[in-house]
């Protein structure tokens, strides 16, 4: 299935050497260093890229500060239309670019088409959206005083995104922040470089049939050198970013250090509680995609399964039984189940994670091993694996991103949400129940602490229409849909005097 990607390539329109910055559709010549994707599905060396460099990033940089002067003039509907068009765009080419996402990166072609749909989801959200930014109007409390609230769009927004969503993260962003009136430059993961360049290719034919100022969308791929360099940078009002909570922490504290505005979406350790009403033909599945779907590489993906004492052993082997019947393998096959990791570097941190969990006494129920022989010759290809844990290892309230699930014990609900809420992260959460008052719990105050909580659906998976995000070390932004676009707008309170009298507020008495 893999050998059509010269011709995939080829209809996305990304070379065998690409510059790896842009502005629009204009490509410019670096001097930064030359680096090859990989795919990690069979080792091969896919194209290269010439990593981004001062200058370029200057002039990127630049080119949207000059966008931004028209673009927040066009009307919010126009710039809707444009994001429609995108669209549509992306609809021509969503067998191409989910094909490159899952040969890039590794994930199934399933995931990777639904990636692209997520595109294509939130560029019809974003149209609506265009006409309804919304600001409320209040009653002033002065005789002949109108008082209302408007937004207008913040400037330029840095995007930073990491390799597992490579193209669905930024278009949450982008497709929000143009219709917002705000111009964006992207700085995707270097692992996940050519998906990158084939959005750019798209967006830039939209634009250039539409006459929009190609500095509405810059392209600047490079290493965390680049994404810190935007995090100090004035010029960037807002700052998006998703990736590990290291990587988050840094971010934030350097556009906080110039009190810019973050939205972060940072590492989850998310869990499923499966208790004694559950049902087990919903949990199962649930928990296994939630497991191993991405190969474990999703933010939301299912970490931890906390399960009742009197359902334990029979999820245990039920989850035994699924995990028997995962293939592991080429990702665009479609008769595989689990694809590679991104790269070997995530297969060390797979290996020490296991040798962790050993250390701290955990059981295998499925060990864990890297897979070896002729279809994984890769060297990414790992297995799912189960181990039975304590609560409180050190490794469970880490979030390793690879297909490693934790399962442990609980007596009453209490106890396990406190045990779901007892980790650094809180992204998502499920509760897999059909027991009215243990789900209304979950879901109440003193309930699930996290961004995302479901009720008998898995941790990932999310739809495009609500605000997508998580508290404590998550990070605390929202993305994509709800009023997530708020954060991507500046508020401004107007209040206007049609009387001949000036009267003030709190009722204070000025006389000359
Ligand atoms: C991520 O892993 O960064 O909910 C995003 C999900 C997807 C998005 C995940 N819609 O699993």
């Amino acid at each position: 299935p893999t050998k059509d990607i010269a011709g995939i390539l080829k209809s996305l329109g990304v070379e065998a050497t690409n510059p790896g910055a842009a502005i629009g559709g204009k490509w410019l010549p670096t001097t930064g260093s030359r680096i090859t994707s990989y795919s990690p599905v069979d080792g091969s060396a896919i194209a290269e890229v010439t990593l981004a460099d001062e200058a370029a990033y200057e002039k990127v940089v630049h080119a949207a500060e000059e966008a931004f002067k028209t673009w927040r003039m066009q009307p919010a509907p126009a710039r809707g239309e444009v994001v429609r068009q995108i669209g549509l765009e992306l609809r021509k080419h969503k067998d191409a670019l989910g094909k490159l996402v899952s040969y890039e990166m590794g994930k199934s072609l399933q995931e990777g088409l639904g990636e692209v749909q997520e595109m294509i989801d939130i560029c019809d959200f974003a149209v609506g959206l265009s006409r309804q930014l919304y600001g409320l109007t209040m009653h002033s409390e002065r005789p002949a005083h109108r008082m209302y609230e408007q937004w207008h769009p913040v400037g330029l927004v840095g995007i930073i995104s990491a390799f597992n969503f490579p193209v669905a993260v930024w278009s949450w962003n982008a497709a929000i922040a143009w219709v917002c009136g705000d111009v964006c430059v992207w700085k995707p993961s270097e692992k996940t470089p050519l998906s990158a360049i084939a959005c750019q290719k798209i967006v830039q034919s939209v634009f250039e049939a539409n006459q929009v100022h190609p500095g509405v969308c810059g392209l600047v791929i490079g290493d965390a050198k680049i994404g810190q360099k935007m995090a100090d940078d004035g010029r960037f009002p807002l700052i998006s970013a998703t990736g590990s909570t290291r990587m988050g922490k840094a971010v934030g504290e350097a556009v906080g250090r110039r009190l810019g505005k973050t939205i972060l979406e940072l590492g989850g350790n998310n869990a499923m509680i499966i208790t004694e009403n559950a049902d087990l033909n919903i949990a199962i599945p649930g928990a296994v995609f939630g497991a191993v779907g991405t190969a474990g590489q999703r933010c939301t993906s299912t970490r931890r399964l906390i399960i009742h004492d009197s359902m334990y052993e029979e999820v245990k082997e039920r989850l035994v039984k699924a995990y028997g019947q995962l293939s592991i393998g080429d990702p665009l096959d479609q008769n595989n189940h689990v694809g590679p990791l991104i790269d070997k570097d995530a297969v060390n941190q797979y290996k020490q994670a296991l040798d962790k969990i050993l250390a701290e006494g955990g059981k295998p129920v499925i060990a864990g091993e890297v897979l070896t022989g002729d279809q994984y010759a890769s060297g990414c290809y790992v297995k799912p694996a189960i181990y039975e844990v304590q609560r409180d290892y050190e490794i469970v309230c880490h979030e390793t991103f690879a297909p490693i699930l934790y399962v442990m014990k609980y007596s009453t609900i209490e106890e396990a949400i406190a045990m779901q809420n007892a980790v650094p992260q809180g992204l998502s959460s499920a509760i897999m129940t059909t027991n009215m008052r243990e789900s209304e719990l979950f879901l109440s105050h003193a309930g699930s602490d996290c961004g995302i909580a479901n009720v008998n659906i898995g941790t990932s998976g999310a739809e495009i229409g609500g605000a997508f995000g998580g508290e404590k070390e998550t990070g605390g932004g929202r993305e994509s849909g709800s009023d997530a676009w708020k954060a991507y707008m500046r508020r401004q309170t107007n209040t206007i005097n049609y009387s001949t009298e000036l009267p003030l507020a709190q009722g204070i008495k000025f006389e000359l």
